[in-house]
């Protein structure tokens, strides 16, 4: 968005801004207003009788295959680009029915409620209602003990300000069982970070907490005056039409087709725990929605193709710092970046709440888009088998005699929240 010249008359200036408004609040924009910088996703070189950018649909089997072998009831991805709409599943989304999975289901999307979270935070941006280099407090007086941590800090997980989620659960059963029908108020949760110590000076390290996106959550609802459910339901989930995404916190179940969620137990060989129903409340604007595969591709795609931001917005929001050493994973705001070892740039979240695992991924362009959900939890091997539908869908198969040299070569940092560190 071009902010209203300062050089133009103020009434003048005022009615470039309701007009903005006025667009925003329709939820996408006009493409005219909205063309956004296509970056052209790097392209798949084809093997005979493939088109460009097809995934290679043995491997997408293949990685499900590997995530059910390492434990996981059943496993899902769904590949949407310019050939069509490609779906793969494995096991079952129901152990005591057996019902088997099914690509329609819904689920448990954790962390990828963030992005969601970020994108309402990043219009109210674009409305001029927040802006990101201000002090959290001057929004929320006296919500922090440091007046130099940013609204951008948040949403970069530069804030320092602890994840209350890692003592919460440093018992993975005993620590859900403990928050599974409880409601928490922003502010208590908040109030378990504050009594830890911070980990980072504002701004100087990344270091991903659930915090971060709880604090995102009171900013929105201080802006707009109303609950976070409404400004998803306006802003994300009407305009886009996503017919299986919700914000239901704290109901408990997960209406219509779905997964239930298996939870693995720390000690090995104990039974799997049916974590489905929860009310979430420990993770709210940092991780309770509910939603499906294609749902979650529309999503994406619609973001990275300039339809819920203003490309400026949109461009702070790719703007990625790496998260690790490897200089394949980065954040933006609300947002990561996963280089494949074919080249491929590829945008979106990971989640993972008890009994599932997420990866909604799409290409800058937005023309590609990937799905993938396992359910189970607190199992390393599972995420990171999962991990390997994102290789097999936007790298498609390598040209013959390279692919053993690629095999699976990204697979996520268990170094994060949402990664296997926590499961
Ligand atoms: C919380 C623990 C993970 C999950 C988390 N998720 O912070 C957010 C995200 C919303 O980034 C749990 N792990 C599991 C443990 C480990 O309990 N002791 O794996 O289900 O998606």
């Amino acid at each position: 968005m071009r902010r209203p010249s300062p050089s133009l008359p103020r009434s003048r200036r005022l009615a470039v801004s309701a007009a903005l408004l006025a667009v925003v609040a329709g939820g996408t924009l006009p493409a005219a207003a909205h063309a956004a910088p296509a970056t052209p996703a790097t392209a798949v070189t084809p093997s005979a009788g493939q088109s460009v950018g097809a995934p290679d649909l043995d491997a997408l089997t293949q990685a499900l295959r590997n995530t059910t072998a390492a434990g996981a009831p059943g496993a899902m991805a769904r590949f949407t680009g310019p050939g069509g709409v490609q779906s793969r599943v494995e096991g079952v989304r129901d152990r005591a029915t057996g019902a088997a999975m099914d690509p329609r289901a819904r689920f448990r999307i954790g962390s990828v409620t963030k992005t969601f979270s970020a994108v309402v935070l990043l219009q109210l941006v674009d409305e001029r209602r927040i802006e990101l280099d201000k002090p959290v407090n001057s929004y929320l007086p006296g919500l922090l003990p440091d007046d130099r941590i940013t609204v951008r800090h948040l949403l970069t997980h530069r804030s320092g300000l602890a994840d209350y989620t890692n003592a919460m659960f440093d018992k993975t059963v005993p620590g859900f069982e403990a928050v599974r029908n409880k409601v928490f108020t922003y502010q208590e949760l908040v109030g378990l970070s504050l009594a830890e110590p911070r980990t980072t000076e504002p701004g100087v390290a990344y270091k991903y907490s659930n915090t971060n996106l709880v604090v995102v959550g009171m900013l929105i609802e201080k802006a707009t005056g109303k609950p976070v459910a409404k400004a998803y339901e306006k802003r994300i989930i009407k305009p886009l039409g996503l017919k299986s995404t919700s914000y239901v916190h704290p109901d408990t179940a997960i209406k219509g087709l779905h997964a239930n969620g298996y939870l693995h137990p720390d000690e090995a060989g104990a039974p799997l725990v049916d974590s489905t129903e929860q009310t979430a409340s420990w993770a709210q604007s940092a991780g309770a929605m509910i939603s499906n595969p294609a749902d979650l591709s529309t999503f994406m795609s619609a973001l990275l193709r300039g339809k819920l931001l203003r490309p400026g917005t949109l461009d702070a929001m790719i703007t990625m710092s790496p998260t690790d050493a490897t200089n394949t994973r980065f954040y933006g705001l609300g947002l990561r970046r996963y280089d494949l070892s074919c080249g491929t740039q590829v945008y979106g979240h990971t989640g993972t709440v008890q009994g599932f695992y997420t990866y909604a991924f799409t290409t800058r362009d937005g023309s590609r888009s990937l799905s993938s959900m396992a359910n189970t939890s607190n199992r390393g091997q599972a995420n990171t088998a999962l991990g390997g539908t994102l290789e097999a869908a936007f790298c498609g198969k390598a040209p013959v005699g390279k692919a053993l040299a690629r095999g699976f070569a990204f697979a996520p940092a268990p170094a994060e929240a949402d990664l296997p560190e926590h499961g």
